[in-house]
């Protein structure tokens, strides 16, 4: 039975859309119109209380799926697919929850930073702060993929951490007004970048990016989308 992708052009769900398309599983994409509170209605809060995206519906699942990296997890497990052999396990699940809790964290807070303070005069001490640690988790992830021999995050294999790092660097270069990673300054990385341009290569990305309004070097080279709002 296929599986319900709820999505908004750009928005976390990209990410695993693109684990689906990779995978080639079949399923239903419903678009949430964010621009006219769509997250925020009664119909949308059923399926995530928080009025996030993406949700994921799995027809095997007594209740939707949502968070990004466990939708992931689910995927890798339920198809076996897109993760390290079991010895390797903890790879998989310490640089997943490392993307989820910390690199995609930090961005939501730059994202949308007015939400995080209490007062107009902590929001540029915020930012700072947070481009200094966005800063830190490239250098971080850089030394992670030379540590596994590369080229994906994990080494040899592309899995799901790499699409999700790989959206996550996409984003940073866009969000919030492109400068949360100048794409300067992520050039510095260069097996980042060597990651990137392999996986916007990947027929699966290119389909899953043009399925949300988006084409060309989607990682290396970013262009916002059609109706963005992050
Ligand atoms: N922790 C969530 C974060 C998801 C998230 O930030 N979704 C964004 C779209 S990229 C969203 O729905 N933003 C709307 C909002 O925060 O109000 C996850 O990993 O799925």
């Amino acid at each position: 039975m296929a599986y319900t992708l709820f999505y908004a052009p750009d928005s976390a769900n990209i990410v695993v859309r693109m684990v689906l398309e990779e995978l080639a599983l079949p399923y239903e994409a419903l678009e949430v119109n964010r621009t006219q509170g769509g997250q925020r209605s009664e119909a949308f809060l059923r399926f995530n209380p928080q009025g996030l995206l993406p949700v994921l519906v799995d027809p095997a699942q007594d209740e939707p799926l949502f968070e990004t990296a466990a939708i992931l997890l689910h995927l890798a497990d339920s198809h076996q697919a897109l993760q390290p052999p079991p010895a390797a396990r903890g790879r998989l699940l310490k640089w997943l929850f490392f993307l989820s809790n910390t690199l995609h964290a930090d961005l939501r807070a730059l994202f949308y930073s007015e939400r995080y303070v209490a007062t107009e005069s902590a929001l540029a001490p915020l930012r700072t702060a947070l481009h200094r640690r966005v800063t830190e988790h490239c250098a971080l992830l850089e030394a992670e993929i030379v540590r596994h021999q590369g080229p994906y995050l994990l080494g040899t294999h592309t899995g799901v951490c790499d699409f999700y790092l790989a959206a996550c660097l996409r984003w940073a270069q866009l969000y919030p007004h492109g400068d949360a990673l100048p794409s300067a300054q992520l050039a510095q990385y260069p097996r980042l970048m060597a990651m990137l341009r392999a996986l916007e290569q990947r027929p699966a990305v290119q389909k899953a990016y043009a399925l949300e309004g988006m084409d060309g070097s989607v990682f290396t080279a970013p262009n916002y989308p059609r109706d963005a709002a992050v």
